[in-house]
């Protein structure tokens, strides 16, 4: 048998190759393979085996691994990719102990990146999102969820649409998109949140033709959209054919997981303050929570979502970064698997699951992404690690030695010596 690329003298391998998404208790059933090869042919995975019979395979292209750590390419399911501006100015603010949602009350926050998003080009938005981009794929991000939320106007979210697509189609990574146009009210609809919530309906059906998203994403805040109000803008969009996910009890416990699990969202997103009676909910349910501990410890906050509880109460649980300008400004999903040991006290073995095949059910790839496994996309990664206990172990740096990507070498770090 003949590949393109060998990689051989893997010391653990993490197949993740499991039926998700993968609920409590089996999220911590790791199996991990010792001394393995894997041969990739025309961009997916044509063998694995045992790196001592990998001997018998031609190989183009051979990898030593060196005795490392290799798992699937990590999926990031939670992102607002495609924004304009920054917003450096907010931490003084928050600082001085105003609240975010204060922010957003005085025209800043969200609001802010609105302007800014407004202002910028096609051409503008679109290179800074690319940059985003090769930054998590440098993290070992393969895959990639991204939502607009910066326009809240027809034109300049199906202009941010229309950039995630294009940056979808010019990055290697693969990228799903959402449409988050219910991000926040814009101040020309202060005072007629409803009449802001059609105008984005309106959108769906240019959205569906276009094929500009998969879902269809809204704020369930105080000060923001009621859970009465998400209900019947979310039916609408399930009645367009969209799948639904929610940014559900993120600073105020409304009931947003339990809405998440009753419209039969592909997950529900943050749940930082869900309920007892959300937590059972989401449990009995295949909504994934899409739990974003970096924002909680970038707001500055004690409360971080119990996301223990969820998995001991038989939830499937995904972990992603939550970029933003805003909330959780970070491209380092390995920070936030890090944020996760030490704040939700989850353990490594259910932090992979969290940001592989849960990540992936989380937006709808979990037959595409996620997992290693013959006939699969060829996305890996090698990391600078012997196990796989020790990537949330040493925090705040890139592990991520080799990155790739429909096996292809996205990324090879460098060293000065
Ligand atoms: O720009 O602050 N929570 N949306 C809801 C965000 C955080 C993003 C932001
Ligand atoms: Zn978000």
């Amino acid at each position: 048998m003949s590949v393109d690329t060998l990689i051989t003298n893997i010391g653990q391998l993490l197949t993740m190759d499991k039926k998700g998404p993968v609920k409590g208790s089996a999220m911590n059933e790791l199996p991990v393979l010792e001394n393995q090869a894997i041969g990739i042919k025309d961009g997916k995975i044509e063998w694995i085996g045992a790196s001592k019979d990998a001997g018998d395979l031609k190989a183009e292209k051979k990898i030593d691994a060196g005795g490392k750590l290799v798992t699937p390419g990590l999926v990031e399911a939670h992102t607002h990719l495609v924004f304009g501006g920054s917003r450096e100015e907010e931490m003084a603010l928050k600082q001085q102990g105003i609240p975010y949602l204060e922010i957003l009350k005085r025209g800043g926050g969200i609001l802010a990146t609105v302007n800014a998003t407004r202002k910028a080009s096609f051409e503008e938005l679109l290179k800074k999102a690319l940059f985003h981009l090769d930054r998590m794929a440098m993290h070992g991000i393969t895959t990639v969820e991204a939502k607009s939320g910066y326009g809240l106007d027809k034109e300049t979210e199906l202009k941010q649409l229309r950039i995630a697509k294009a940056a979808g189609e010019q990055h290697p990574l693969d990228l799903v998109s959402t449409f988050l146009g219910a991000h926040a009210i814009p101040p020309e609809y202060k005072q007629d949140p409803e009449a802001f919530l059609d105008q984005m309906s309106e959108l769906f059906e240019a959205i569906k033709a276009e094929n500009l998203a998969a879902f269809v994403d809204i704020f369930t805040e105080t000060g923001v959209f009621s859970v009465e109000q998400s209900r019947r803008y979310l039916q609408k969009a399930k009645d367009k054919g969209f799948g639904v996910k929610i940014h559900a009890d993120e600073i105020d416990p409304l009931g947003g997981t339990e809405l998440a699990v009753e419209m039969g969202a592909i997950s529900g997103d943050h749940l930082a303050v869900a309920s007892d009676a959300g937590i059972k909910a989401l449990a009995a349910s295949d909504t994934v929570g899409v739990i974003l501990p970096g924002t909680s410890f970038y707001l500055g906050k004690d409360m971080y979502s119990r996301a223990r509880g969820m998995v001991d109460a038989g939830a499937a649980v995904a972990i992603s970064t939550d970029f933003n300008p805003g909330s959780s400004v970070t491209e380092n999903l390995q920070l936030i698997m890090s944020i996760a040991a030490l704040k939700l006290k989850l353990s490594p073995a259910e932090i992979w699951h969290a940001v592989t095949v849960n990540a992936a059910h989380a937006i709808g790839k979990g037959d595409v992404a996620g997992s290693i496994a013959r006939g699969r996309k060829a996305d890996v990664v090698i990391w600078d690690a012997a196990n796989y206990m020790y990537i949330p172990y040493h925090y705040g740096v890139n592990h991520a030695k080799t990155v790739i990507k429909n096996g292809v070498v996205l990324y090879e770090r460098q060293m000065i010596r």
